[in-house]
């Protein structure tokens, strides 16, 4: 019989200390994203994160976040990002359009960037579902997201170093 295969693994530890992480807020229903927001933070210091290692910015709605964050990523400061946001629906189509884009801009300045960004946007038919999840029964999403961006940023260092390690050599550019 064959050996049993123990595949190497690549993970991310749960350790903040020496990582720099910005936070996006949505002030848009802020009774809901303030709440995420203090959540993500409470993970962040757990973690072992610094007061100076984390900024928080404000925007005025989830439709706002994708190119705060975009811009955030270029800075180079960041290991990784979090966006926070509540989205309810409405009586009209206007919600759709607002997690849609939201959601499709944060993943296109991940992706763009190569920074990580952590998808914290409620997007919810009710307040209360909201609310369940910004502290009461469902959890906080906020504190969920703090987690996965400190293992994404660990993930995102061992996973640049391995790049350069296997990248194949180029020739410099000519001026
Ligand atoms: N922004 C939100 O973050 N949540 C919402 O529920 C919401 N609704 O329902 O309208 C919302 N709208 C504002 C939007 O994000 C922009 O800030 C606005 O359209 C200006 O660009």
């Amino acid at each position: 019989m064959a050996d049993k295969l123990q595949p190497g693994k690549i993970g991310g530890q749960l350790s903040a200390a020496g990582l720099r992480f910005g936070i996006v807020v949505s002030r848009f229903n802020s009774f809901i994203t303030e709440r995420l927001l203090s959540a993500a933070l409470d993970a962040l210091e757990r973690a072992g994160a610094g007061s100076k290692d984390v900024d928080v910015i404000h925007v005025p709605g989830s439709f706002e976040l994708p190119l705060a964050a975009k811009k955030l990523a270029a800075t180079g400061k960041y290991d990784a990002l979090i966006a926070v946001g509540c989205v309810l629906r409405g009586e009209t189509a206007h919600y759709d359009y607002v997690c849609s884009e939201t959601s499709r801009g944060l993943q296109l300045a991940q992706m763009d960037t190569g920074i990580p960004i952590m998808f914290c946007v409620l997007t919810c038919d009710t307040l209360e579902q909201a609310i369940d999840r910004a502290g009461l029964k469902g959890g906080n999403k906020g504190f969920d997201a703090g987690l996965a961006a400190v293992e994404m940023a660990q993930l995102s260092r061992k996973l640049r170093g391995s790049q350069a390690n296997h990248a194949p050599s180029r020739k410099p550019r000519r001026k």
